[in-house]
This record gives C-alpha cells, sequence and structure tokens, in this order.
C-alpha cells in the first residue's frame, strides 16, 4: 500500500459540558483529522487528540499540525506499507510527538484494514463483540452536580466510575461520595497534581476501596510512584508516564502501578498501544483504554483497541451524547447497559458525517505525496 495523499482538518467543537480535571477546564475542542488515500483509492481516518493548551502533555493542536505537515507525512513518500506496524518504523527518527504520529498512524491503521476489507478490530487481533466501558467525570462546582452525574452515569449502566481529584478536593470528596454510592466499582484520577511530601493524605485513601488510583505523581516520574505503591494497598494506574512498551516494561519492573492505561494518542499509534498490550499482558499487568475527549473517529480507534484480551477493565470510552450535541460519526457510539457493541463494517466501522464534518472544520490542507 502507498499513501497517495494526505486531507487535514482542523476541527472545532463545542463539548456540551466542560470537563475539568487538576490542571484545568476543557470545553472547546479543537483537534485535528486526517484523512488517507491509498493507491487504490481506500481512505482511512485518523484523529489527532492534542488539546489546544500543552497541559496533558506538550504537545498541542497547532505543534501536531506543524508536525505532521513538515516531517511525519513528507517521511511517506514514495513508502510502500506492507503492514501498519511499518509506520513507526518510518517515523523512527523524528522524537516524541506522540499524538501527531498517531493521528497519521491511525489512518493508515484504518485505510490498510479497509484495503484488505476487514474490520480494525480484525487487523489488530481483537477478539471482543462488544466492550465494557466506564466513564470519566471532571471536577464540579458542587457535590450534588457530581452525585447528579454518577446517579446518571450508573443508571446507564456503566461499569466503572472515574472521579478527579486534587489538593484540596480529595478526601472529603471521596467520602462523600462513598457514603452516597458505598460500593460502587470507583477510582480517582489526580493527573499528577501530588507529591511524595502527601504520603500521609494518599495513604488515607485506600479507606475508600478504590479500583485504583491514576496518576498521583509527577508526569515523567516511575521512581516515586514506586516508592508510593509500596505504602498504599490501593493499585496505582499510571498514565501520563507510560509512553511507550519500554516504559510499560520499566514500570512494571521497578513495582510502579498495578495497572497501565493506554491511550493511543500518548504513546504514538495503534503499534505501540498493541506493544504495551503485550507487555502487560504476560507481566499479568491488566491495562484499560483511556480517554481524550475524543470525537467519533478517535472513539472508533479505541473501541477496537479495547477489543484485545487484556483491556479486562472498563476504559473511559463513554458515548457519543455524554461530550457532543450532534458526534461526527453515524452512527454514533451508543452506550448500553454498559456496553459498547463492536462494529462490524471494515475498517473503523462508522461511516463520517462529511456534513457534520464541514459544519465544524475551520482549516483544511491537502497533500499530494
Ligand atoms: O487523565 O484520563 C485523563 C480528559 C482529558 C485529559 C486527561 C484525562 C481525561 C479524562 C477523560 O479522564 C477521558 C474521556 O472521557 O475521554
Ligand atoms: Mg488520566
Amino acid at each position: 500500500m502507498i499513501i497517495q495523499e494526505v486531507f487535514i482538518r482542523k476541527l472545532e467543537m463545542m463539548m456540551k459540558q466542560p470537563f475539568s480535571t487538576s490542571f484545568g477546564t476543557m470545553q472547546n475542542r479543537k483537534f485535528i483529522l486526517i484523512e488517507v488515500i491509498d493507491d487504490l483509492g481506500n481512505r482511512g481516518w485518523g484523529e489527532g487528540v492534542a488539546f489546544s493548551i500543552p497541559w496533558y502533555t506538550e504537545e498541542t493542536t497547532e505543534t501536531s499540525m506543524h508536525i505532521l505537515v513538515d516531517f511525519l507525512i513528507p517521511l511517506l513518500k514514495g513508502q510502500t506499507i506492507e503492514h501498519p506496524d511499518d509506520v513507526s518504523k518510518i517515523f523512527s527518527s523524528i522524537r516524541k510527538n506522540n499524538m501527531a504520529k498517531a493521528a497519521i498512524e491511525c489512518a493508515v491503521w484504518d485505510c490498510w484494514a479497509k484495503r484488505r476489507g476487514i474490520t480494525l478490530t480484525q487487523a489488530l487481533g481483537g477478539e471482543k463483540e462488544s466492550i465494557d466501558v466506564g466513564i470519566s467525570i471532571g471536577l464540579q462546582q458542587d457535590f450534588d452536580v457530581l452525585a447528579e452525574r454518577i446517579d446518571q452515569s450508573l443508571t446507564t449502566g456503566y461499569k466503572r466510575i472515574k472521579v478527579k481529584i486534587k489538593p484540596g478536593n480529595d478526601l472529603s470528596l471521596l467520602s462523600q461520595i462513598r457514603e452516597r454510592f458505598p460500593t460502587i466499582p470507583l477510582m480517582a484520577d489526580a493527573n499528577s497534581a501530588y507529591t511524595l511530601k502527601d504520603i500521609d493524605l494518599l495513604k488515607r485513601l485506600d479507606q475508600f476501596d478504590l479500583m485504583m488510583i491514576e496518576q498521583p505523581l509527577a508526569a515523567d516520574d516511575i521512581v516515586d510512584h514506586a516508592t508510593l505503591q509500596k505504602k498504599i494497598r490501593t493499585p496505582i494506574c499510571l498514565d501520563e508516564s507510560i509512553l511507550s512498551a519500554e516504559d510499560a516494561r520499566k514500570a512494571i519492573q521497578l513495582g510502579s502501578c498495578g495497572v497501565i492505561n493506554v491511550k493511543i494518542g500518548r504513546v504514538g499509534g495503534l503499534t505501540e498501544a498493541k506493544r504495551i498490550h503485550d507487555v502487560c499482558q504476560k507481566a499479568g499487568v491488566p491495562v484499560w483504554c483511556g480517554g481524550m475527549l475524543e470525537a467519533g473517529i478517535g472513539r472508533a480507534h479505541n473501541i477496537a483497541l479495547t477489543t484485545l484480551p487484556n483491556f479486562t477493565l472498563p476504559g473511559d470510552t463513554a458515548g457519543s451524547s455524554s461530550y457532543w450535541q450532534r458526534d461526527i460519526i453515524t452512527p454514533e457510539v451508543f452506550v448500553t447497559d454498559g456496553t459498547i457493541m463492536v462494529p462490524q463494517s471494515v475498517g473503523i466501522g462508522y461511516e463520517v458525517d462529511l456534513k457534520e464534518l464541514d459544519r465544524h472544520t475551520i482549516e483544511r490542507k491537502q497533500i499530494r505525496l
């Protein structure tokens, strides 16, 4: 397969509600969509998941655009791609910029699956016909609003509830949740808001029987996490700290975590996400698929990835309607009884709604290779 043409769009989509984490609040989602066309006219889609502000990782929508246009897409010129795994090798001279890499790599995976007439799930070696999912609920102004969101999510059947915590909004928040919902599968994500100085507070989180605590310490740390994990019973789940299968191997070897959150964008694409899955599977460490407030195309890639067997814990792939008035794919992603049916048609398995896409497009580029 040879990629002959790449269309890049920048979209701007307003989320139904703002989403707040320990690092900030997001509502106006600006992101990149990539469409590749191969030598037989097959098409594939990928979504860039970087935010407009570099507070989750150093990438932004604009840096992704720059890296894609000036470096990554030109590297594909004249390359014969036997398998989508080749893409990460072609990009190996470019350091990091994982979200930019993943955007185009995911488009190549979709295109390759369509060329072979198979689903993306089949292309990845996935096994599930449906996936169990959870939901991530951002920080709220007051507890009643949060409780109402949890209630709604339980009614939709979400298999676990993730809440965000930050210093000053942790122990009392979790004890209020546990008072109201004593036995629900619950976890908390700190997005790197603590340090080892907070060890006494972090130890006290054990009383809430959380499924795990996600990324309590620094984004670039696996050493302090190992120290912390020895002192708390709650399993640590690493998110920001894991950028590759090598990172996963080292974190597991050090005892820095009991669980890993895999995000396709954070790790540079589906090939690396699969490798992390495999490393964790061999080590007996369960994984789940994280989210980046994606629109439908990113969501579709997450669903396919989650069909791999070691994705044994419910991830953050909530239904389209949790984020968007109207998603850019048809059908939208629906969650019933906390599960999503894995689509059965070729590639990502959803149609892209071009009318809806055009409505949100604020920039276009076309590159012939
Ligand atoms: O840490 O997983 C995270 C959203 C934005 C940035 C980071 C994170 C999140 C979420 C929400 O937790 C995931 C989602 O619903 O897509
Ligand atoms: Mg997280």
